[in-house]
């Protein structure tokens, strides 16, 4: 019988861990799979913890061969396969960003350690918890026995919505519309494009921007999208929970059994050596990607139109800010 899947949860706890842990447990990553799951909180949680795991004992889960819940990060990251990096610190009144930044910089970089020391060489990270994209630069950074091949951030949330919305304005179900793209930081400058998205209307392909109204895409959708996560916390009264777990069990979904023929998803990744479409090395930058036995790559060769790369420069300044805002307060080169 082949090796349980390792798979550790932070902040597990919390909304996004909640909802994440019995999705999990349940063996969506790799149906047939035994999971053994390894919940981090810290300590004040750890009650809470404790009615997480009385619950998943309770699913009678065939899939789940074992729960570690700790609040111990050498206990929690031994010999993970995967790993969702959620937990954080949320921003509290009178703390600017750059507080924030180095409040949540400090969790990952004690967890950016952890993974190096304690996790397999070949762990897959997913980081949800925000500032998502320099959170996983700051575990990269940290992770002296990682490489940039272990990490990344979670832009598929931003890229199922606008799958969604896409699919809402052409009145098709969402797994009609494929290609749509988000790039660069998981914020409010991201840049949901869907100039080569395309839609299966009637049995045939066509492209989307015949579809839709240009000034649309350009206007009312990207900042729907964009701003998509403040609306729902004044509908709930509470952040976007059970579509992040969500997004984030697709992301971990593509990565291990890779992307379908012709089709592209979002996933922010370190930039690689080459500087895909003129974007600089040294930050977690959100791109159209393919993946093919666990190795992902940037689908390259896009046309970039003027529109789009005034949008790309925008989001790339800001997490260039973020990396020197974080390095500075932490101390990294
Ligand atoms: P919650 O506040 O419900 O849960 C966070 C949990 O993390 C808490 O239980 C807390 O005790 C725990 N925690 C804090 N520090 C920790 C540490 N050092 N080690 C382990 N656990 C720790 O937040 P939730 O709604 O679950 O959101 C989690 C994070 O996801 C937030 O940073 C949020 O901004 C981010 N999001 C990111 C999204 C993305 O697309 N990348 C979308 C959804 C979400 O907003």
């Amino acid at each position: 019988m082949s090796e349980p899947l390792r798979v550790l949860i932070t902040g597990a706890a919390g909304q996004i861990g909640y909802a994440l842990a019995f999705r999990i447990a349940n063996g969506e990553l790799s149906p047939g799979k035994k999971v053994i799951l390894h919940l981090l909180e810290i300590t004040p949680a750890l009650g809470s913890l404790e009615g997480v795991v009385m619950e998943l004992t309770d699913c009678a889960f065939p899939t789940l061969q074992g729960v570690v819940a700790t609040d111990k990060v050498e206990v929690a990251f031994k010999d993970i396969d995967v790993a969702f990096l959620v937990g954080s610190m949320p921003r509290k009144e009178g703390m600017d960003r750059a507080d924030l930044l180095k409040a949540n910089g400090n969790i990952f970089k004690v967890q950016g350690e952890a993974l190096s020391n304690y996790a397999k060489p070949t762990v897959k990270v997913l980081v949800v918890g925000n500032p998502a994209n320099t959170n996983a630069l700051i575990a990269l950074t940290t992770s002296s026995k990682l490489s940039a091949a272990n990490f990344t951030a979670m832009t598929r949330l931003d890229h199922n919505r606008s799958l969604a919305e896409i699919a809402s304005q052409l009145k098709v179900t969402a797994d009609k519309v494929k290609n749509v793209i988000i790039w660069g930081n998981h914020s409010n400058t991201q840049v949901p494009d869907v100039s080569n998205a395309v839609v299966e209307l009637d049995g045939k392909t066509v492209k989307v921007t015949e579809k839709i109204d240009e000034a649309y895409l350009k206007g009312d959708f990207v900042s729907k999208i964009s701003l998509r996560g403040g609306a729902i916390i004044k509908a709930r009264g509470l952040s976007s929970a059970g579509s992040a777990a969500n997004a984030a069990i697709d992301h971990v979904k593509t990565w291990i059994h890779g992307t379908k023929p012709g089709e592209f998803v979002s996933m922010a990744i370190p930039v690689p050596a080459n500087q895909p479409y003129g974007i600089k090395t040294g930050v977690v930058f959100s791109f159209p990607v393919t993946v093919t036995n666990g190795v992902i790559k940037v689908v390259e060769g896009l046309p970039v139109s003027e529109w789009l790369q005034g949008k790309l420069k925008a989001t790339e300044d800001e997490l260039q800010g973020e990396r020197s805002t974080a390095f500075g307060a932490l101390g990294l080169a």
